[in-house]
């Protein structure tokens, strides 16, 4: 058996820079990754029309300023080809695979006395102290439970495991079913050249325009010279982007000045209008069906025949309640002669077939199917692997009634196992995060390493405090009465049919002083040995 320092399950941004930082360690450490590259959400996400929401350069790693100075991004909002050639860049210029091992899917990780056992989907096996997961939050797809879904003869594709060579819609009928942000990029873009599409629309979804358009010369220049100032902003808004809420309240200002402050939103680009709104828009319901009677009135001026605007205006949750999916022409789209719309709601998908799929009303005929069906979210990437702590403690078991951890990077039971991205950390602009969590991690084993400690683990007293702060910051919040990813909720995963506090909904900024707290206190919270 193998042995390591330390072994980082997943090898995107969150795998990568924990890998470079504990190779200043001097720790001998290994990655394993399913996949056959670096890059992770970028790696998997290969669907056309995949791009950022956040400022491409308010995305990519802070760490390394000659990295800033070089790497030029083309576009306010990047695709995702170049997002991935930019991890790669990342991987080429640090040597990252000398230490990664491709084409390794974890299958199980269990704890013995001293040491972290990794089985391999291939039955190899791999030993070290530490075991850090670096497997994302939205990385477990998902896909429906439909009767059927093996027997169609075409090609189908969930996106999140797109065929890396392509694939071309021209002429062809396709299907997509979802609606959510990847569904909605996926859509404005096979509408491009299929021959007919159909959208299959379970729950519609609030999308906003995203306004993307290349860098200019200018632009870049600026950016680069500006690297330092964004990146403090960007630490101090309450979720890492570079946008946050207006201070105001909704009703403080005339309703002529809010109407134009609405306007002025929407003609911007990216998450302002979602993040940077009046700072009572997700918490007051009064507040909340203002800013979403304006979103429904610019989908009816967009979308040409009314009945199909009004299919796809929300009308069991509020503007802003679940992930705003960014858009570019969506709505346009439904004014093709070559578009569906199908409401999956009224008449759902019975069955997949042979050469398609019924509906409760008709049968379709479809050359390609495509599942924008998401993912088992926050904690589905963790079930997948079976994680057997102290005493054969098992992870799944542990957490069947929800997660619990300090800070998201840590679980009672669990020793010396490191979560990266775990439930209950800062999402928001994720690289930000990640470069806090990873750093954090990374500071915690120094100061292991400088007082000859070799196990770490948090206390329960500490872990229940931490809950229930997540459980305070998330009161007030209307996104709580909407089933979602944000909520816990995948109906086609058991378990997962009622909502839960499954994220923390605090600031990013809180979130922060809270760990550096705990560092600054010299892990109190934790039990070292
Ligand atoms: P989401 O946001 O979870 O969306 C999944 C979509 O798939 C959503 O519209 C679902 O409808 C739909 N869905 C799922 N199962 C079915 C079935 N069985 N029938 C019909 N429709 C179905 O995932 P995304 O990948 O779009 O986005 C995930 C995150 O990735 C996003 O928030 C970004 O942060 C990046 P529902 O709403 O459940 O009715």
């Amino acid at each position: 058996m193998a042995g390591y320092d330390a072994i980082i399950i997943g090898a995107g941004m969150s795998g990568m820079y924990q890998l470079i930082r504990l190779r200043e360690l001097g720790m001998k450490v290994r990655v394993l990754e399913a996949g056959t590259g670096v890059g992770g959400t970028w790696y998997w996400n290969r669907y056309p029309g995949a791009r950022f929401d956040s400022e491409s350069y308010s995305y990519g790693f802070s760490f390394d300023p000659e990295l800033l100075q070089e790497w030029s991004w083309s576009e306010h909002f990047a695709p995702q080809p170049e997002t991935l050639r930019y991890l790669n860049r990342v991987a080429e210029k640090y040597e990252l695979h000398r230490d990664i091992q491709f084409n390794a899917e974890v299958k199980s990780a269990h704890f013995s006395g001293d040491a972290w056992r990794v089985t391999l989907a291939d039955g190899s096996t791999h030993a070290a102290r530490f075991l850090i997961t670096a497997i994302g939050p939205l990385s477990a797809h998902t896909l429906p439970r439909i009767e059927g879904i093996e027997s169609f003869r075409g090609p189908s594709f969930h996106t999140a495991r797109w065929p890396k060579e392509g694939i071309d819609f021209a002429g062809k009928r396709v299907a997509v079913i979802g609606t959510g942000a990847t569904g909605v990029q996926t859509i404005q873009e096979v509408a491009k050249t299929a021959g007919h599409l159909t959208v299959f629309q379970r729950t519609p979804n609030w999308c906003a325009p995203l306004h993307n358009r290349p860098i200019t010369e200018e632009e870049q220049r600026r950016i680069k010279d500006d690297y330092p100032e964004m990146f403090r902003r960007c630490a101090e808004t309450f979720a890492c982007f570079i946008h946050t809420a207006d201070p105001r309240t909704t009703f403080e200002v005339t309703k002529e000045e809010r109407e134009a402050f609405y306007e002025e939103l929407y003609a911007s680009p990216g998450f302002g209008i979602w993040v940077g709104n009046f700072r009572d828009s997700y918490t007051d319901p009064a507040a909340n069906a203002e800013i979403s009677d304006f979103i429904a009135r610019k989908i009816r001026s967009r979308v040409k025949d009314q009945r199909v605007a009004e299919m796809l205006i929300p009308k069991n949750h509020g503007f802003g309640t679940r992930r705003v999916p960014m858009e570019t022409r969506y709505f346009e789209v439904y004014n093709q002669p070559n578009v569906e719309l199908v409401d999956s709601k009224a008449t759902p998908i019975q069955r997949i077939t042979a050469t398609g799929l019924s509906t409760s009303e008709r049968d379709f005929d479809f050359d390609i199917i495509i599942y924008a069906t998401g993912f088992d979210g926050l904690t589905g990437a963790f079930d997948r692997i079976d994680i057997r702590g102290r005493d054969g403690l098992s992870l799944r078991e542990a957490w069947a009634d929800g997660a619990r951890t300090l800070v998201g990077m840590l679980a009672e039971g669990f020793p010396n196992m490191f979560m990266l991205l775990g439930p209950h950390t800062a999402l928001g602009n994720i690289p930000r995060s990640i470069e806090f969590n990873v750093e954090w991690v990374a500071a915690l084993l120094r100061h292991m390493q400088a007082h000859d400690l070799t196990e770490a683990e948090a206390r329960p007293e500490a872990v229940e405090a931490w809950m229930a702060h997540v459980m305070e910051c998330s009161i007030g919040l209307l996104a709580n009465e909407v089933d979602s990813w944000f909520t816990g909720v995948n109906k086609n995963v058991e378990g997962r049919q009622t909502r839960t506090i499954a994220r923390y909904s605090g600031s990013a900024p809180a979130y922060r002083a809270r760990c550096e707290e705990i560092a600054a206190g010299g892990y109190a919270e934790l039990r070292l040995r």
